[in-house]
């Protein structure tokens, strides 16, 4: 199985698709005192119009579409798996195939079903790997790629260090606890998803920035990145790809973090507007991973100005193409987000999108943005990078799993 340099946008089940109750994401934003902003409700409202939402990313000109499977839905309790859910997300890869774009599949952006308690326990690594193999029996070779989970690096941190993911902790062994248990998940599903799925390539998408140690922070800098990424880089030895999601650069001094540097342009997410910090995390994946096939999963801004929008674009594909020149394997590049959306405890003040999204009406409108991804897109369609799976190395050579 091999198919072309993937060119496309990416959302997450939770931020777009509204009418999500049975995660512990609905329970965070509802408790009283959380941090979060201000609950997801509907969301998008993706749930029921990812038909022509999906026809518009292919109109663009894009050639994919990166979207993640909501567990809650699937296994609403545990061992349980709603035909009615499986068949659901089964017609979104349909829709995307029937609009020509390549169904990129999440199996983990972030929330968990309820009755999840907690991912410092290794039992839940393996109700992960169930849930990742009926997931895969269901939509089979439909999925053009998967990607086991979504920056596990984030709720480890987030949740379980700072506080301000659930489960709301704030201790550092907790988060270590956490991250082992990530590590093992995606391993676990990784080998699931072979033998289920034997063609279609497997690999994480992890959270990266460009690390900048001022003189005298080196060593507080490479702590930072150990915990944050190192680690998880590790875990993903042979896997067919390794998920890049970047958007900004950090600098770091002796006392750790530096803050903002005085006068560098900021995104309306309050970090530095820096796209060119992708240029140092592909580099990086791409060294500590031996020179694995990278695809950028994620890299995006936040802004109500357009033109900072279609400027980050061009700074973080120019990034892109320069580490492209210098061998590097790069197999894609995903916009985030494809429609404005839910930013988590920020709630949807932070507009990420490529086309807009009036939460009252539900109104959709393409911005200049997404035009230009989508002319990139087009000029660049005969691309002759592909991407492959570990299958497809092996002896004899599996079949094609599917046309086109
Ligand atoms: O919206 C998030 C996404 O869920 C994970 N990566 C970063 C994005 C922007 O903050």
């Amino acid at each position: 199985m091999s198919m072309p340099f993937l060119w496309g946008a990416a959302t997450s089940a939770h931020q777009v698709e509204g009418a999500n109750e049975a995660n512990d994401w609905y329970d965070w934003e509802t408790a009283a005192g959380s941090p979060c902003v201000e609950p997801c409700g509907s969301a998008c409202d993706h749930l029921h119009r990812y038909p022509s939402d999906i026809a518009l990313l292919a109109d663009l000109g894009l050639n994919s579409y990166r979207f993640s499977i909501e567990w809650s839905r699937i296994e609403p309790e545990p061992g349980r798996f709603s035909r009615r859910w499986l068949e659901h997300y089964r017609a979104m890869t349909e829709r995307c195939r029937r609009c020509g774009l390549e169904p990129i599949v999440t199996f983990h952006h972030f929330t968990n079903p309820r009755w999840i308690d907690s991912w410092e326990d290794p039992d839940t690594a393996k109700r992960f790997e169930r849930f990742a193999a009926v997931v895969a029996e269901a939509l089979g070779e439909q999925i053009a790629a998967a990607i086991t989970i979504n920056e596990p690096n984030m709720p480890a941190l987030l949740g379980y260090e700072e506080g301000l993911f659930p489960p709301g902790k704030r201790d550092r062994g907790a988060r270590m606890r956490a991250s082992e248990v990530f590590i093992d998940a995606h391993r676990r599903a990784t080998a699931t998803l072979r033998q289920a799925i034997p063609g279609t390539p497997v690999g994480l998408a992890l959270a990266m920035a460009d690390w900048q140690a001022l003189p005298g922070g080196e060593d507080e800098r490479d702590e930072i990145r150990r915990l944050r990424e190192d680690i998880f880089l590790a875990a993903t030895l042979g896997d067919d790809f390794v998920g890049v999601n970047t958007y900004t650069r950090h600098r770091i001094g002796p006392q750790g973090w530096l803050g903002n540097e005085p006068g560098v342009e900021l995104t309306a997410a309050g970090y530095e507007f820096w796209p060119n910090a992708l240029e140092g995390t592909l580099r990086r994946a791409a060294e500590l991973t031996s020179g694995r096939p990278l695809i950028v999963t994620e890299s995006g801004i936040a802004t109500d100005d357009d033109q900072r929008r279609v400027a980050y674009i061009d700074g973080a594909i120019d990034a892109m193409r320069r580490v492209q020149s210098d061998g590097i394997d790069v197999r894609g590049f995903f916009y985030w987000s494809a429609l404005d959306n839910f930013e988590w405890h920020h709630g949807f003040s932070q507009r990420f999108g490529l086309i807009g999204v009036d939460r009252a009406t539900q109104r959709r409108t393409v911005k200049p943005s997404a035009l230009h991804l989508g002319a990139i897109a087009k000029a660049a369609q005969f691309s002759p990078n592909t991407l492959r799976s570990s299958a497809d190395d092996a002896e004899p050579p599996p079949a094609e799993r599917r046309a086109s």
